[in-house]
């Protein structure tokens, strides 16, 4: 069960969030959300409004029998470091980020490189809508109906050598635009990785929409990745780059602080984080269906 209590959210994130969410008057869907449940069957999703963009995508597959998280609620307390550390001014300050025309670079260990229009990209990829619950590593927990496909439709397309071990995700980097590039805060650009086989995984989505609409900026428009089983910050916003690597790539918040944040960062209840309290499930639920993903490994020592 994910049932948020007031002692798995650390005191700093308890008094953002009650503040925005009471003044904001919201309700907190996700909490007392039952266990995540993946089927092909009916949800009660939102209600679609008319003439929204992606009003008609269809549900997925591996979508998780949760109640969705207030769309008002996922988009404006988002976590975007290139623009503020403050989760509720990146709503306004990220509207300077220009998502189209976009353009997005494939290379290393793959046949198919160069430099693709988004459009082209996505070409082929029938949209899907899948409700994740996606929680981050300061245990505030959402569920969204991400819209995208899976990663792995694309990286098939590119076709991978077999040397191809790694996929690495490189944010835009442009500090004139972003202001948070400015400062050391975080390492730049924003760099996040995923080994082949998490990359291949039907749950790994590369999403460009969430509810009924292409992604708010702020929420990682135009190309965000979302892995459902890991930490939010495994979920890189404004993918500019994409490399296939032989090696592990070496993650933007792996190299400010590797104590608190591993490469693999999968939900882990037994894997403490060092200031705040992570009371979860492993995998964030979906356990069954990553778990043989890691056989054998030391959860614990790669964390
Ligand atoms: N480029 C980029 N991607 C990012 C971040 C960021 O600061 N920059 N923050 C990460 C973190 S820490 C989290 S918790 C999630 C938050 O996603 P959301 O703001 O859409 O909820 O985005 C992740 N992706
Ligand atoms: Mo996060």
């Amino acid at each position: 069960m994910l049932i948020k209590t007031e002692t798995t959210i650390p005191s700093s994130e308890i008094t953002g969030k009650s503040v925005f969410l009471s003044r904001r008057k919201f309700i907190q869907a996700a909490a007392g959300a039952a266990t995540a449940v993946l089927s092909g069957g009916l949800l009660s999703t939102p209600a679609r409004a008319a003439g929204k963009r992606y009003a008609d995508v269809p549900q997925g597959p591996y979508s998780a029998q949760l109640p969705v998280t207030d769309l008002e609620y996922v988009a404006n307390y988002t976590n975007y470091y290139e623009f503020t550390t403050n989760k509720e001014d990146s709503t306004r300050l990220a509207k300077v980020l220009p998502t189209s025309p976009w353009t997005v670079t494939v290379e290393g260990a793959a046949e198919k490189t160069g430099v693709f229009h988004l459009e082209d990209l996505l070409k082929n990829h029938p949209l899907q809508e899948r409700i994740y619950r996606f929680r981050c590593v300061e245990a505030w927990s959402m569920v969204v109906p991400w819209i995208g496909f899976p990663l792995r439709d694309l990286l098939k397309r590119l076709r991978p050598t077999s040397r191809a071990r790694f996929v690495e995700f490189t944010t835009l980097y442009d500090p004139k635009l972003m202001p948070g590039q400015r400062s050391s805060v975080l390492h730049w650009p924003y760099v996040e990785g995923l080994r082949i086989n998490e990359a291949m995984h039907p749950l790994t989505l590369l999403a460009t929409g969430m509810y009924d609409d292409p992604l708010p900026n702020q929420n990682g428009a135009p190309l965000c990745l979302i892995v459902p089983w890991k930490y939010g910050f495994k979920s890189i916003k404004a993918i500019v780059r994409i490399r296939l690597l032989q090696d592990m790539p070496k993650t933007a918040w792996n190299r400010s602080a590797p104590g608190e944040y591993g490469f693999y960062a999968n939900v882990n209840p037994h894997v403490p984080h060092p200031r705040w309290s992570q009371r979860t499930e492993l995998f964030n639920g979906y356990a069954e269906q990553v778990a043989s993903l890691y056989t054998g490994m030391d959860l614990k020592k790669y964390f």
